[in-house]
């Protein structure tokens, strides 16, 4: 009886050792910006939206761990506690219907349910709340297999602008940077892009943006968001719309108000308007 007693006490410390030595693993790792970040691209002040989307995603993570680490604990618990040991013969006592387990294993996973619910929507209305009066909007088309950015009048913008952008040839050696269709954003200011297709379906795609929207020919999508970090961002086509689909590549460039709007000043003025549209539905007359 001693002797079991010194063993599990052993156990008990090696145990106790393993644990403070992950957590303390874990705090130590949890301080680069990488992990707190929860590994996403670009950073936390990219745009107005990307710390709400980080803390949604790096939260419901840490959620989703606890559970996890406490289930695979009760796991490892069951099968260590009630193993079978020698000398034991026959099946173990059979037991059927165990209400308060029962209610406890559904009842806590429709809260986790709820509670990740609640908090994507809420972050999820906020970040698609429109804005009021954005100082710039864009309307970006994509085709294949490019983008136009058509920049509207309005707000800080002077005059219909546009850029039409014309395709990656992506051949084995690396892409020059320069010659990609590149949308000009102010820094600090408000921003509405309005995305539509002129053929098949597409998908708008900055990665450091961490948001992402479908460019649907014949329904308008939107994206709202401030631009709050200087900085060139690398942009690309999210949904396959066919053969050159890898090579529909772009630019973000977040720059000061005077370097956008000298940006502007050289652009062609006018709309790249519909009149460019191929989608072979609409085009049936
Ligand atoms: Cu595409």
């Amino acid at each position: 009886m001693r002797s079991q007693n010194r063993t599990s006490s052993q156990r008990t410390r090696n145990i106790t050792v393993a644990s403070v030595a992950v957590a303390g693993a874990l705090a130590l790792s949890g301080c680069t910006s990488q992990v707190q970040n929860g590994w996403l691209p670009g950073s936390r002040d990219t745009t107005s939206n990307t710390g709400m989307v980080t803390d949604l995603w790096v939260n419901s993570w840490i959620a989703a761990l606890t559970v996890g680490a406490i289930t695979w604990g009760l796991i490892l618990w069951c099968i260590i506690a009630y193993r079978r040991r020698k000398g034991t013969v026959g099946f173990p006592r059979q037991t059927s219907y165990n209400l308060p387990l029962e209610i406890f294993y559904t009842a806590i996973p429709l809260f986790l349910v709820v509670v990740f619910f609640y908090f994507t929507d809420r972050d999820q209305r906020a970040i698609d709340n429109p804005n009021a009066n954005p100082d710039v909007t864009v309307n970006v088309v994509g085709k294949q297999w490019s983008w136009d950015f058509n920049y509207k009048q309005g707000g800080i913008v002077k005059d219909n602008v546009y850029e039409a952008g014309t395709q990656t040839h992506l051949n084995g050696t690396p892409v020059d940077l320069n010659t990609l269709p590149t949308l000009y954003l102010p820094v600090g200011k408000t921003v509405t892009l309005d995305l539509t297709s002129r053929d098949v379906i597409h998908s708008f795609w900055v990665p450091a943006f961490l948001q992402k929207r479908d460019v649907v020919p014949g329904h308008p999508n939107t994206m709202y968001f401030t631009p709050e970090k200087v900085g060139t961002y690398e942009g690309k086509c999210a949904e396959l719309c066919g053969e050159y689909h890898s090579e529909m590549l772009f630019q973000v460039k977040v720059v000061s108000e005077a370097d956008f709007q000298a940006h502007l000043s050289g652009l062609p003025k006018g709309l790249l308007d519909t009149t460019y549209d191929r989608n072979p539905d609409l085009n049936q007359k």
